[in-house]
């Protein structure tokens, strides 16, 4: 932990800090949505695109469908993560009420059909919020898809949240934090 910064003497209980600390940072995972690559299944009108699911607005222009059969947004994380949460929010300005009964998957498979991948929750009401969050458990998987099951919906989404790391490789994501810190 200390290499070359350490005290030679340093006190055991600051030992047990640092290792406090260590697996602090551990437990910090970054939103690695925007680093993914998103689609969906239609494309209401032309500036609506998937895309703006992880540009990092909440509000702004969000992403929505053409009213069809089990329309579907998904994530390509491009690479096996673990998952520990996701965090959807609704679109703020109109019908919040047609996400209700939206499917979140996680999995390998790049198929969308609700089968194909596990279910890490689903939306079954959006009374009083905008922001949805579901505790993943550390699923892993490198799709995250979200899809309205049924006929004549429209899946409009403003923002996704990945909360993760890359699958066997926590060192990685610990110096990425730790550089991360150093230029903020
Ligand atoms: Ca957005």
């Amino acid at each position: 932990l200390c290499l070359s910064v350490c005290p030679d003497r340093m006190p055991l209980k600051m030992y047990g800090l640092l290792l406090t600390n260590y697996l602090n940072i551990l437990e910090t995972l970054a939103n690695v949505a925007p680093n993914g690559q998103a689609t969906q299944s239609s494309l209401y009108a032309n500036n609506v695109h998937a895309v703006n699911v992880i540009n990092r607005d909440m509000t702004g222009l969000c992403s929505h469908t053409a009213n069809q059969s089990s329309p579907w947004w998904k994530l390509d994380l491009l690479a096996v993560h673990r998952v520990r949460a996701v965090t959807i929010f609704n679109r703020p300005n109109c019908c919040p009420e047609r996400l209700i009964g939206a499917e979140i998957l996680i999995g390998n498979s790049p198929s969308t059909e609700v089968a194909q991948n596990p279910r890490c929750g689903t939306i079954s009401s959006v009374e009083g919020t905008l922001t949805h969050t579901f505790h993943c458990g550390d699923m892993e998987g490198r799709y995250v898809v979200v899809i309205l099951p049924g006929q004549k919906r429209i899946l409009s989404l403003c923002e996704v949240e990945v909360y993760a790391s890359l699958a066997g490789m926590l060192l990685p994501l610990f110096v990425h934090n730790i550089k991360k810190d150093l230029i903020i």
